[in-house]
């Protein structure tokens, strides 16, 4: 067995359901924005800078920060050779209860918080790297540092960029979370995963805010994500025009990802931890309204519900119920098209 096939072991054996590994190399690939072939990490930067200029990150000014770096893993791990992507299904089954007076949560939230699942095997596959190649250097991320985890996801065959933005997978649909340990080992490489959206727009048609500019690109300050969880610092608003596509929404949106026919077969996830609370899939937007802070920080402790804050979870609240007071606040009120160009 390779090095590469004993470390893909592992993670299987550790819980991944998706594990796969592309290496750092300079040779020029085809472009999806010019006819320049350029090395991967170039083209990174290159989409990685186009979206910024354009504005794109909104109020995220941490993207904005050293796009050279986040683009090429060399420059946050030196000598780093090859990353190894891993994802875990999150997909449970179920069906949020989106009846009358209750809010929505998207899924990746529905159980206990996905940095800390990964996080805990993440470390254990890095302990196991360090044994088989004591002389390896390792980094491990999960959302959590400068690295473009879709695009390195995709090279390393775990599925392909849908027109969402997002990874698909034939196997587990739109419902994977991703990490990867960037390391110093010259390991064997799997095939890139090939794009198979074909003349699908499904995901573009159903975005209720036209946030998918053109297909793979989205804009953060439409996502109604952006919105309800970036958005949380004191004096950061949603804008007026953009509240009654929340509709229901309190935290996250999945109707891009739930749109995907992908879904249709994938199989639901054999991690508990990610199954939903009576909370997460029908909460009530009266109680949530009168939550105090004590109880927001008691109850979303392990959630990543946590980074919407108080203050930006009751704001959402506010506006959930508002637009279920006025119909025409409904989010079948589309004011904006999506550009299907
Ligand atoms: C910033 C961010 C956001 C922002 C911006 C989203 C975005 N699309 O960039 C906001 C807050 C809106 C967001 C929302 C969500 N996010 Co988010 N987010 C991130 C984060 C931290 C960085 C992403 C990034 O680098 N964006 C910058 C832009 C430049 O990159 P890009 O999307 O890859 O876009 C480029 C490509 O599409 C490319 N491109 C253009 N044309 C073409 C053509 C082809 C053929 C190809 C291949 C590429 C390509 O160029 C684009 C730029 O123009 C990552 C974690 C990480 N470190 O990677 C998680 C991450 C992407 N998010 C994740 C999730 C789960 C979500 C949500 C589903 C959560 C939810 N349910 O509410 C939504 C989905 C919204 C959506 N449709 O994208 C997961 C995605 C898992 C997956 N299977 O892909 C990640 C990877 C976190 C994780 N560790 O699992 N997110
Ligand atoms: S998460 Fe929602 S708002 Fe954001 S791009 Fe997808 S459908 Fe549009
Ligand atoms: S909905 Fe269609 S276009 Fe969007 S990611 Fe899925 S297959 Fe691709």
């Amino acid at each position: 067995m390779t090095l590469a096939e004993r470390i893909k072991q592992e993670a299987q054996r550790l819980g991944f359901d998706a594990v796969g590994i592309s290496r750092i190399d300079g040779s020029p690939q085809p472009s999806v924005l010019d006819d320049r072939p350029r090395p991967f990490h170039q083209l990174l930067y290159d989409r990685l800078c186009a979206w910024i200029e354009r504005g794109y990150h909104g109020a995220m000014a941490w993207m904005e920060r050293a796009p050279h770096r986040r683009a090429d893993p060399g420059s946050v791990l030196p000598g780093c050779r090859s990353i190894i992507s891993v994802g875990m299904n999150y997909g449970t089954g179920h069906r949020a209860d989106e009846s009358p007076g209750h809010g929505r949560i998207a899924r990746y939230a529905w159980g206990r918080d996905y940095h800390g699942i990964l996080q805990a095997k993440l470390e254990q596959l890095e302990a196991l790297i360090r044994t088989l190649a004591p002389n390896a250097c390792t980094r491990w991320y999960v959302d959590t540092g400068p690295v473009m985890e879709k695009a390195w996801a995709q090279q390393a065959g775990l599925g392909w960029i849908g027109k969402h933005s997002n990874l698909v997978s034939a196997r587990y649909g739109s419902w994977l979370l991703l990490g990867e340990v960037l390391t110093t080992l010259e390991l064997e490489p799997d095939e890139p995963g090939t794009d198979l959206c074909g003349t699908c727009q499904l995901c573009v048609r159903a975005c209720p805010t036209g946030a998918i500019t053109e297909p793979y690109v989205v804009d953060a300050r439409r996502c109604i994500s952006y919105l309800t969880i970036e958005l949380h610092k004191p004096g950061d608003e949603i804008p007026v025009e953009l509240e009654r596509t929340l509709g229901n929404r309190i935290f996250g949106c999945d109707d891009c990802l739930d749109a995907c026919p992908y879904n249709l077969a994938a199989q639901p996830t054999q991690e508990s931890a990610f199954q939903p609370s009576p909370l997460t899939l029908a909460p009530s937007l009266s109680t949530l309204e009168t939550m105090s802070e004590r109880t927001f920080q008691d109850t979303f402790r392990l959630s990543a519900i946590r980074r919407a804050k108080y203050s930006g979870l009751l704001r959402n609240v506010r506006i959930a119920r508002r637009n279920a007071q006025s119909p025409s606040r409904s989010p079948s009120d589309r004011p904006f098209s999506a550009n299907m160009s």
